[in-house]
């Protein structure tokens, strides 16, 4: 039990693990607005393994190993694009 913590914590220090991100995105109303918030992370150089989803008015993404994201990094690259990050999740 003790070395299971062990190994957890130095995997999580290790940033094995990638975050995962969701943001509620107000204002996405086709396959354009889903294009420019996808473009718009990528840019970041801080997302990968984005999904940008009209139904859901929302984007997910993992965190790239070894870099952190901000909220307001998030909000910048959302308004960039032209939409507003209302939510921001972290798990
Ligand atoms: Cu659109």
């Amino acid at each position: 039990m003790k070395i299971a913590i062990l190994i957890t914590s130095a995997l999580l220090s290790l940033n094995v693990f990638a975050a995962k991100l969701e943001v509620a995105v107000k204002g996405m109303t086709c396959g354009m607005c889903v294009e420019s918030i996808t473009k718009e992370l990528k840019a970041t150089d801080k997302a990968e393994n984005i999904t940008v989803s009209l139904e859901n008015q929302n984007a997910r993404f993992e965190e790239v190993k070894g870099k952190k994201i901000s909220d307001s990094e998030i909000k910048a690259a959302i308004k960039k694009a032209g939409y507003e990050a209302v939510k921001i999740f972290r798990k």
